[in-house]
């Protein structure tokens, strides 16, 4: 049995991301008695995302986090894999919405991608690794998913990202249109952190 780290008097978490649909997921399934920081709390620049798996990309992120603000950091790192397009965009997902990080051009591209192939309802999965890391340079990883198929035309404006072009396994509405509250008690960012919760205690 691994020892569980408590989180019981930890008063306040940066969450290493920039993107604010992750923010506010990943705040819903935290403890709500801890004060969280963003990125720009402390003006921090973004890290270069360089590791070839989600793992090692919410690694970087969390440690350079953790290690400029003195602070125990959570990061994000997720995306988007579609089978027929060899699993990407993966961990290129954000790069594909461009500079502006516009998610209708990535969509688009994966629409035109597909149609190429026409595998319209490819098979897909949400993937999220999420990094826990202490300013003393350690850090703990975990890793959920969430099966489903690509659907277009995109509906639904609840979510964000590929949120309207994803329909999970079982179910015929995007998670565009599924309920945030719903959303987050199913996805690869739930599975991820009921991972976390086997190591680290928080009440
Ligand atoms: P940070 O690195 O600052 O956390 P980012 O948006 O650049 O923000 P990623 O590099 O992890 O984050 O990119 C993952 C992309 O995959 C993200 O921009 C989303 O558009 C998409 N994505 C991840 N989880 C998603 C979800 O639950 N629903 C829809 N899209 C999601």
């Amino acid at each position: 049995m691994h020892k569980l780290y408590s989180f019981k008097k930890v008063k306040k978490i940066l969450i290493a991301t920039n993107n604010p649909g992750k923010f506010i997921e990943l705040k819903e399934i935290l403890p709500r008695k801890i004060k969280y920081f963003k990125p720009k709390d402390f003006k921090l620049k973004e890290p270069i995302e360089n590791g070839r798996t989600f793992k090692a990309n919410a690694k970087i992120k969390s440690l350079y986090a953790a290690k400029k603000t003195g602070l125990i950091c959570i990061s994000d790192d997720s995306g988007l894999e579609v089978d027929a397009l060899n699993k990407r965009p993966g961990i290129f997902s954000a790069r594909w919405a461009g500079p502006s990080k516009n998610f209708k051009i990535a969509i688009k591209k994966i629409y035109n991608l597909l149609k190429k192939k026409n595998k319209f309802n490819s098979k897909a999965r949400f993937v999220c690794a999420i990094s826990i890391a202490f300013p003393d340079g350690k850090s703990f990883e975990y890793q959920g998913k969430i099966e489903g198929n690509i659907s277009f035309p995109a509906r639904g404006n609840k979510g964000f990202g590929y949120d309207p072009i994803f329909v999970p396994k079982g179910y015929s509405k995007t998670f565009g249109q599924i309920s945030k509250i719903k959303k987050n008690q199913m996805s690869h960012r739930f599975e991820a952190f009921q991972k976390v919760k086997k190591k680290f205690k928080f009440s």
